[in-house]
């Protein structure tokens, strides 16, 4: 591990807990700050931070985006670092891959390996890198917020690095490759072809898709993550035949797009797209080119994504199964996800947070922290793999909707359950939704980067709440970069 950049707690900082008094209350004087530190410290390889040092002991792509975006209030150097090691295994089509493989992990540590994929051989056709191994299929666009929000966190050491100026290019070829190659339905909207390209690998909402996909025999590979994982919290092995199945035929078409039987508009995906644009055309701003054009492209987008996935009787998005022909009405977590996009129509809006709040996820009443799916859905399971229990990023994601849309309290209390979840599991990978009771991995990359940004978050409001009757005049010698948060102004505005 490289000591140099080694995490250290803010002196002002170092008492604030969020749990409650009792068995899993945090050791006095450590604050949530160091803990999460810590887990990242522990977390990180030298050049990015993995997931979970036994589930998932190789760099994967959404977790890198959003580690990086905690990792930024406590060194924004290694949080560049972070993004610019998943881009560098960014293939010539630009996509970028879902998981980067560490050489020096033995093959038998997670599975699918890097032998499953073969991307510098099977991949050679679509531009995987010779030099690293990677997966060849994708993950949610996370990267461009991320990395604006990096940059916001310290401008200076950003420019000086040249980190959006190298960013930016790799960053708009992922987005053409999915703009252009993954528009399978031809209605602008971007599709999965996997279950693990959306990120919520097991959810109901697969289901029906995924049943037309003949399994791969169980005999003709073995599972890594049963020896770390409870069995009955994780996939079934017939749904791990029909992941293996889907990955091997789109590896076996030398990953070419647009022949593969599964293909999935998900709200969330596009949503997260739609967020990265407007991104994307904030770095575009600050290299002093215009980005009016990518504000457009995200508004274009966001009217799609209504017109295609937006479902009134529901109050919420669904997925759309292309081979269906069809939106699929289960009910999961990613169709609440679009709450995160400004330039929501408003009537949508206030509909996504009475669903949010209603029965099927029981923001504020039943629940302590949001469920992957539906709690009156036939397939719901507080324990299983995205079938029932609440994960943090959609945590993260949903607390932010709520609070671009004015729903102040509602956000200020999800925050408060995220922190105190966090803190009192040991950063659990997910949670029981009623009872908050960890599941999974503990000390969890994006559980512990998330909870980060959202304590900086809280003392940046707890600040602002105590000085709003000072004369405003900004304190001498503290600079944006020193306070470490993401406002509106550092975000670049209202825009997303
Ligand atoms: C497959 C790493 C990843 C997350 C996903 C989560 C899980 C992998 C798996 O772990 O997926 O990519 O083996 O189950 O579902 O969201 O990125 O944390």
């Amino acid at each position: 591990m490289d000591r140099s950049t080694q995490l250290t707690a803010r002196p002002a900082e170092r008492e604030t807990t969020y749990g409650p008094p009792g068995a899993h209350a945090p050791a006095f004087g450590t604050s949530l700050h160091v803990r999460a530190a810590r887990v990242l410290d522990a977390n990180w390889t030298g050049s990015s931070t993995v997931p979970s040092r036994n589930l998932y002991p190789h760099q994967w792509s959404w977790d890198s985006a959003f580690i990086a975006i905690g990792l930024r209030h406590v060194s924004p150097r290694r949080a560049q670092t972070e993004l610019e090691t998943l881009l560098a295994a960014q293939w010539a089509d630009g996509r970028v891959p879902h998981i980067v493989f560490n050489p020096s992990v033995p093959l038998d540590a997670y599975f699918p390996s890097p032998d499953f994929w073969r991307s510098t051989t099977a991949g050679r056709p679509a531009g995987a890198p010779r030099t690293v191994q990677t997966s060849g299929i994708v993950q949610p666009p996370v990267h461009a917020l991320a990395a604006w929000l990096v940059h916001c966190a310290d401008p200076g050491l950003s420019r000086a690095r040249g980190f959006l100026a190298r960013m930016y290019p790799r960053l708009a070829a992922w987005h053409r490759y999915l703009l252009h190659r993954r528009d399978l339905g031809g209605a602008g909207l971007v599709s999965v072809v996997h279950p693990w390209e959306q990120g919520m690998d097991n959810s109901p909402c697969w289901d029906a898709p995924l049943a037309r996909i003949a399994p791969a025999p169980a005999r003709s590979f073995r599972r890594a993550d049963l020896a770390h994982g409870a069995p009955e919290d994780r996939p079934t092995d017939l749904d791990y035949g029909r992941y293996v199945r889907l990955a091997a035929d789109y590896r076996d078409a030398g990953y070419a797009d647009g022949g593969g039987e599964f293909a999935v508009e998900d709200p969330a995906f596009n949503a997260l797209l739609i967020a990265s644009e407007h991104a994307l055309a904030r770095i575009a701003g600050e290299l002093g080119a215009a980005g009016t054009a990518r504000h457009a492209r995200a508004d274009r987008l966001t009217a799609a994504l209504v017109r295609r996935l937006w479902d009134p009787a529901s109050g919420m998005f669904l997925c759309r199964d292309l081979h269906a022909g069809r939106p699929n009405h289960e009910r999961g977590v990613s169709g609440l996800v679009p709450l995160i996009l400004p330039g929501l129509p408003r009537e949508i809006a206030a509909a996504l947070v009475r669903t949010l709040c209603g029965p099927h996820f029981g923001l504020g009443g039943r629940t302590r922290l949001v469920p992957s799916y539906d709690l009156l859905g036939e397939a719901f399971d507080p324990h299983r793999y995205w079938r029932g229990p609440a994960w943090f990023n959609t945590g993260w994601l949903l607390e932010r909707g709520l609070r671009v849309h004015g729903e102040r309290e509602r956000a200020d209390a999800l925050r408060t359950a995220v922190l105190r979840l966090a803190e009192d599991t040991g950063f659990a990978e997910y949670v029981d939704p009623y009872t908050g009771a960890a599941c999974g991995a503990t000390g969890f990359g994006w559980t512990a980067a998330l909870a980060l940004d959202l304590h900086h978050q809280a003392h940046r409001d707890l600040r602002q709440e105590l000085h709003k009757d000072l004369p405003k005049r900004p304190a001498e010698g503290v600079s944006k970069a020193a306070t470490g948060t993401f406002d509106k102004r550092d975000e670049g505005g209202d825009r997303g």
